[in-house]
């Protein structure tokens, strides 16, 4: 059982440390993979948006377990932009290659929007939610102007 345990942990260290291409078998598995990621952030942050903009009732607890997820789901992409993954279904532009201390910043950015979104989505307090979302949503809008095709 130790022996396993040593393992299940090695593999899991050695996975967290490989390249990011090498965690997919094939380009087009870390495109979908980051698709989906994004996918399912930006429907649980919407739900938010929903809140923050009175299109849904407020509801504190809805609010952050969305939030919890969105924040959980912003350090999942990032991984999956690896060399060879710029070419296929996907409106990655190329100055994401180009400019990667820029990308990294910008996900860097997005992570602790998420986790301040998070945070604040935990007291209740619908204003500062409003804020906090807004805030979000900034660095999401100047990340995909940068690197998203339309
Ligand atoms: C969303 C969503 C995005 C961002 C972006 C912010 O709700 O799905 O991609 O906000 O539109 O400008």
């Amino acid at each position: 059982m130790k022996k396993l345990v040593t393992l299940v942990l090695a593999v899991a260290a050695a996975t967290l440390t490989m390249p990011a291409s090498a965690q997919f078998a094939k380009p087009e598995d870390a495109i979908k993979y980051r698709k989906a990621a994004l996918t399912v952030m930006a429907a649980h942050f919407g739900r938010i948006g929903a809140m923050t903009s009175g299109k849904a009732p407020f509801d504190a607890k809805a609010a952050a377990e969305n939030a919890e997820i969105v924040a959980a789901m912003s350090k999942l992409p990032w991984a999956a932009f690896g060399e060879g993954t710029d070419k296929g279904e996907t409106k990655a532009k190329p100055e994401i290659w180009k400019e990667q201390a820029k990308f990294k910043e910008g996900h860097e950015k997005l992570v602790g929007e998420t986790m301040k979104l998070a945070a604040v989505a935990k007291t209740g307090n619908l204003d500062n939610l409003k804020l906090a979302f807004s805030s979000t949503a900034g660095t999401c809008k100047s990340c995909h102007d940068a690197f998203r095709d339309k």
